[in-house]
């Protein structure tokens, strides 16, 4: 028996960094995000030949204890057999391109139609949460939400529905330092700018739904890159400082506010890595590709769309 799932990363416009204390792994702020095509996470699952499970990462095998905690977590509810788990990132891994967000979505899905447990979209979301709290947006395409009242994350819109893209520009492809659970950890205890992003947060989300809902590129514009550098004020204002910014990032920075500024439609965004995302109307994708491909220090780019949720590919 085997079965393998694919999932997609998915950016997040409006930022989670921190956490709710208790259980679930519920996020301290909600979160609208964009899932991705063409960047995947393909996850296939078989029986253990052993009573151990075994995982493969990117081609090698691998001890990771989130994925051991996943299942332990999933075992507490259901019944799942010993087994291998064999994972493949076609972007690079833990380097702020939100792998463990399309990893775990691929992962859930691959064992829900392993184990054959028949989970329901929101069944599968909130599983994710709690394995990777920005996994839950991955199990939709196009724009998802993860926030209250229910912190099970749901979608909004379908990537036909307003078709945006993204050009990635890779700056560094080395795995970050410090991993987004223990930088939110460190977030909460020590920046003291902690409680207005929580709070602030809030607000910024009602206000993207509206601007998504109303395609109202230059106010979710605005709102996405105030997010992106609260959540960075954040980071640096923390102790230890998280300073996950190359030269280049910043340069990129500067290059799409100038873009924007002279009327294309594009925004940047970055997560807890070196790497720029630059979300533009199709209009502009080439414009901006090249802009971003001759600043120096930028190793290469992409070009996505947007794309579906978490899926079977073959049983
Ligand atoms: C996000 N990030 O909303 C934000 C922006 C990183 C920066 O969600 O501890 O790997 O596994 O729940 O999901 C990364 O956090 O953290 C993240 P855990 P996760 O996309």
């Amino acid at each position: 028996m085997s079965v393998t799932a694919i999932a997609h990363p998915n950016i997040a416009l409006i930022k989670y960094w921190g956490k709710q204390a208790g259980d679930g792994n519920l996020p301290a702020t909600p979160s609208v995000s964009i899932t991705l095509d063409d960047l995947a996470s393909t996850t296939r699952l078989t029986s253990s030949p052993d009573a151990d499970d075994h995982i493969t990462l990117n081609g090698e095998s691998a001890i990771d204890p989130k994925i051991s905690a996943c299942l332990t977590m999933l075992r507490r509810d259901f019944g799942i057999p010993p087994v291998s788990i064999d994972s493949d990132n076609n972007f690079p891994t833990a380097a702020g391109l939100a792998s463990s967000a399309s990893g775990f979505a691929a992962l859930i899905t691959a064992i829900d139609a392993f184990a054959g447990l028949n989970l329901q979209d929101d069944d599968r979301a909130v599983y994710a949460r709690r394995a990777s709290g920005s996994a839950a947006r991955s199990i939709y395409g196009g724009f998802a939400t993860l926030g209250p009242p229910d912190w099970v994350a749901r979608p909004v819109l379908t990537p036909e529905a307003w078709p945006l893209n993204v050009v990635i520009a890779i700056t560094d492809e080395n795995r970050k330092s410090v991993s987004s659970s223990l930088g939110m950890k460190t977030s909460e205890e020590t920046s003291p700018y902690y409680e207005p992003w929580v709070s602030s947060t809030a607000r910024d989300y009602e206000a993207a739904l509206k601007a998504i809902a109303d395609r109202d590129f230059e106010r979710l514009a605005d709102l996405s890159e105030s997010s992106c550098l609260k959540m960075h004020g954040v980071m640096q204002s923390s102790q230890p400082p998280m300073i996950y910014w190359r030269p280049a990032t910043l340069s990129c920075i500067h290059a799409v506010r100038e873009m924007r500024a002279r009327g294309l439609p594009v925004f940047f965004t970055i997560d807890a890595g070196p790497q720029v995302k630059a979300v533009c109307l199709p209009e502009a994708v080439d414009r901006v590709a090249d802009a971003l491909a001759d600043i120096t220090g930028v190793l290469s780019t992409r070009t996505v769309g947007l794309g579906a949720g978490a899926r079977l590919l073959e049983t």
